[in-house]
């Protein structure tokens, strides 16, 4: 598939597999819209999380280990914090303070949050587009049994383990798709939505909750695929398994074909989950049985490669 592809990420995994679309299309085929629920100002500075993530992913520097962050990164800022009894529960290690510092100018100076993201990542010297998936702010609110949290309190600082009834994404009533998502989505070049391997609850949930977004994925003219983020039961990283147990909804690769129904045309679930393939059809979604679990760039680079073939085979909507 050489045309225009669109793929919807947030957190560790969505930034994998972009960073393989990234490897095999050229930067024009490719805009990454990206999650900006998470999104919160701390210390004083407006912190992207998720942008960051696939970023520093796309520009070959994120960290290794956690998936988030930057490689090689030093904590002298935080230790420093922490002598002086300042906020140490949300990490913002020394190198990545600077991309957080850059994009408090920038928001000072009146840019967009897309303006400031395209300058960070030709900064960083990604070729690809990412943007934001708006430009007007949308927080992330877990609501549970402990009462209604903001998403980082929730994710970082309570390390999820309060129990999930309920997400809210404050500000969507009002939040547009950045201009870089609407062009991208309107372009007659336009071939596919891929849906990365994200948390469906809080990272894809915020961005198909834009009326806008939703409207355009119900009427669609091209395909749209999902590639599962539960592998054998469970989440490859973070808590969506976790989550969608809280729920009530079954954890598995059919759970997400159940959660996003007739918004998609196929998904992609791993060898592992094989079996469920007959059920995820039944449902009236295609369905291919791939390897998902991207250890590697070559990993990230052949799920693309066989996500991108199999949304080429498929017609839009049902
Ligand atoms: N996740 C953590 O679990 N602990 C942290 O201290 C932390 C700091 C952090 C700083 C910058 C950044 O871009 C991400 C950071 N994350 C941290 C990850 C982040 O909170 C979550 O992974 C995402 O919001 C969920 O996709």
């Amino acid at each position: 598939m050489a045309g225009r592809i669109v793929a919807l990420a947030g957190g560790v995994g969505g930034a994998r597999l972009a960073r393989g679309l990234a490897g095999v299309l050229d930067p024009e085929g490719l805009t990454v819209v990206v999650n900006t629920g998470d999104d919160f100002e701390h210390l004083g500075l407006p912190v992207s999380p998720d942008l960051d993530t696939v970023m520093y992913t796309l520009a070959g520097r994120a960290n290794p280990d956690t998936g988030w962050g930057v490689a090689g990164e030093t904590w002298s800022f935080m230790e420093a914090l922490a002598d002086l009894g300042g906020e140490t529960w949300f990490r913002l290690g020394d190198r990545d303070l600077a991309t957080h510092v850059m994009r408090r100018r920038m928001l000072e100076d009146g840019k967009t949050l897309s303006q400031a993201t395209a300058a960070l990542s030709a900064a960083l010297g990604i070729r690809h587009r990412i943007v934001p998936m708006s430009d007007a702010p949308v927080r992330t609110i877990v609501e549970t049994d402990e009462g209604v949290l903001p998403f980082q309190d929730y994710f970082v600082r309570r390390q999820c383990e309060p129990r999930v009834s309920g997400f809210r994404f404050d500000g969507i009533e009002a939040a547009l798709p950045s201009p870089g998502f609407a062009a991208a989505l309107a372009d007659e070049a336009l071939e596919a939505v891929v849906i990365c391997p994200s948390n469906p609850y809080v990272s894809v949930a915020p961005i198909l909750g834009m009326a806008e977004i939703g409207s355009f994925l119900d009427a669609r003219r091209v395909p749209a695929v999902a590639v599962s983020p539960i592998v054998g039961g469970r989440a490859i990283k973070g808590p969506a398994a976790k989550m969608m147990a809280e729920l009530g909804a079954e954890t598995s690769a059919l759970g997400i074909a159940r959660h996003y129904g007739a918004r998609i045309d196929g998904m992609v679930i791993d060898e592992l989950d094989a079996a469920l393939a007959p059920a995820i059809r039944a449902l009236g979604i295609a369905v291919h049985v791939a390897q998902t679990v991207m250890r590697g760039e070559a990993d990230s680079r052949a799920l693309a490669e066989r996500t991108l073939a199999f949304a080429a085979r498929l017609a839009p909507g049902r």
